[in-house]
């Protein structure tokens, strides 16, 4: 067989590290980027594979996010732009960790048998098959990059060779990029700047509306919805993790200027990637990254992380320390946005509102979703593709991980019923004020559901998002941490000989296994003042994770540490 004779001399330049066994973790494959090459030619075998049998293209993308620079990873796309069907995890798996060649040979075939595929596909000169692919500024990136598209083109696959681009934007590129064409960055920048522009224009003129009865919103603030754009633009802080964020952002702000925003690039790649800095070092550490020691005291800011599909806003305090305003927040500003729009919106029209959270987000944000703006809230396992597909079951599904990572999707059929509505009403040319003012909050929901990306969480959509969110409200970032004061709360890891005796339940708030574990935690929790508790396997680090949660600092200090002894 020919193809068998390409796989092989292509599989031949790839091989595995002996021993190196890697799993397809909660985001992909992750390690020290020497140990890669043949994890990411096979992820580009699999990736062909898998745009063969679907007939439309799949993204890969090469990064390891928010670790440090000698770390990389992949990350694989299927033709929605969402992450890869967990079904295919394992045969992502059995490919990876094939020894040598000529298991990896019997590996692919088994893969074929098990999905019924034939190669070639017959129509080939039809096909719409074909892999993007993209990478991070690592300077491991290109070559691993090559290593995929060796992968692809060792079945015939036509490989797209995007370059630097975010995670997302690569997510984004293989949702949108319609058979036959050609990914147009441009078409991403000025999908998001027209979105926003759209929906900051418009706030001058209403389209908010009262919020359900929280009695949380700060007594200084007008929320009729008419208040004024502020008269002065967005100015903000942007620490961008010396990483990919960095030019993508400067290229998205320049559209945005002429709409009032103002932003200031810190970490635009001088320093090390992720080092001191970026979305995850401040959301753990809860300190000033590096190079925004000196935005002073109350200065809005943010950061991306390395591969900018998470964001977390803070404000500076005196000293190293800030107030951070985490994904549990970006959650509860973006649920009251959609929920000021909704208010506008005919009964008959008015969206289905849900939160996804994980077990991580914050009591105190749960109980303001749920009990101020009377929101269902769902808690689903850690890792983005479970939050993800459970935000699928609303018409407009918020999700957000505490760590800053979360969109907001819309449902298609709920689009479309809106954008029915609009249409109409701009036909119509009604002079009733309630008509006209329900007709702008459709085109806005419309706009929100293109300023977001809608495949997975983007540092650059969040960003306008929030700036659009706060604008609307006439707020500042302390305005929105005034919304709900977080429960004191601690974080700790504990290693154990094997983690994997631990087993979860629940969305990973009760422990199944070992049996003993669960009811001396219960006991444990039950002791503290408004007590929360869990403990979960990491799927990216050898380590067993503790959250603990209580009325004061102290008590939740003490509490994780009564749980992670029990752990040990
Ligand atoms: C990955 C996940 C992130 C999750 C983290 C948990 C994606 C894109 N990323 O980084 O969502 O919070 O893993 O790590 O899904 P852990 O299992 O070590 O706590
Ligand atoms: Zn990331």
């Amino acid at each position: 067989l020919r193809l068998d004779d390409a796989l092989r001399s292509a599989a031949q330049a790839y091989l595995k590290p002996p021993g190196f066994r890697p799993f397809y973790g909660t985001a992909g494959y992750r390690a020290l980027a020497p140990l890669l090459p043949s994890t990411v030619f096979r992820c580009g075998v699999l990736m062909a594979v898998r745009s063969l049998l679907l007939d439309a293209p799949t993204g890969i993308c090469i990064t390891a996010s928010h670790n440090p620079a000698p770390d990389n990873g992949v990350k694989l796309v299927e033709p929605t732009g969402e992450m890869l069907t967990r079904s295919w995890e394992a045969h992502a798996d059995s490919l990876a960790c094939a020894e040598s060649t000529e298991a990896f040979l019997a590996a692919f075939a088994a893969l074929l048998e098990a999905e019924g595929i034939v190669l070639p596909p017959s129509s080939s000169s039809q096909s719409h098959a074909g892999v993007y692919i993209a990478h991070d500024t690592r300077p491991s990136s290109p070559g691993l990059a090559e290593a995929a598209r060796v992968g692809a083109a060792a079945l015939g696959v036509p490989t797209h060779d995007l370059g630097l681009l975010t995670t997302p934007q690569l997510h984004w590129a293989v949702a949108r990029t319609a058979p036959g064409e050609h990914f147009n960055e441009d078409d991403y920048f000025a999908e998001l700047a027209g979105a926003y522009a759209a929906l900051v224009s418009r706030a001058a003129t209403g389209g908010g509306a009262e919020p359900a009865d929280g009695g949380a919103e700060p007594a200084d603030v007008s929320v009729t919805g008419r208040a004024p754009l502020p008269s002065t633009p967005t100015v903000l802080h942007v620490d961008c993790a010396n990483g990919v964020g960095a030019p993508k952002l400067l290229a998205l702000a320049d559209r945005c200027t002429a709409a009032g925003l103002h932003l200031t690039l810190h970490n635009t790649g001088e320093g090390a990637l992720n080092g001191r800095c970026g979305a995850d070092f401040v959301q753990k550490a809860r300190l000033l990254p590096d190079g925004l020691e000196g935005a002073g005291p109350s200065y809005p800011c943010c950061s991306l992380d390395g591969d900018a599909d998470r964001i977390v806003f803070f404000v500076p305090g005196t000293g190293a320390g800030l107030t951070l305003l985490d994904g549990d927040r970006i959650a509860a500003l973006a649920a009251l946005l959609c929920a000021d729009l909704a208010a506008a919106l005919p009964r008959g029209l008015s969206p289905a509102i849900g939160v996804v959270q994980t077990a991580y987000a914050n009591g105190a944000a749960t109980r303001y979703l749920t009990e101020a703006l009377r929101l269902p809230v769902t808690v689903t396992p850690t890792g983005v593709k479970h939050l993800h597909a459970a935000a699928h079951a609303h018409d407009v599904g918020i999700y957000f991980e505490a760590n800053g990572h979360g969109t907001v999707l819309f449902a298609p059929a709920y689009l479309l019923r809106l954008k029915e509505f609009v249409q109409a009403g701009a036909n119509a040319d009604d002079e009733d004020p309630t008509i006209a003012r329900a007709v702008e909050s459709g085109r806005d929901l419309l706009a929100l559901s293109l300023l977001v990306n809608q495949t997975v969480g983007d540092a650059l959509s969040i960003l306008l998002l929030v700036v659009v969110a706060l604008r609307r409200r006439g707020w500042t970032l302390e305005d929105w941490a005034g919304i709900y004061r977080d429960l004191p709360s601690r974080q700790s890891v504990r290693s154990v000989a094997d983690r994997s005796v631990i087993v979860t339940a629940d969305a990973e708030r009760r422990v199944a296994r070992p049996a003993a574990l669960q009811p001396a935690i219960d006991a444990a929790v039950a002791a503290a003042p408004q007590g929360r508790a869990f403990v979960r396997p990491s799927g990216t680090e050898d380590v067993v994770r503790i959250y603990a949660e209580a009325a004061t600092q102290e008590d939740a200090d003490a509490l994780a540490a009564e749980v992670s002894d029990l752990v040990a």
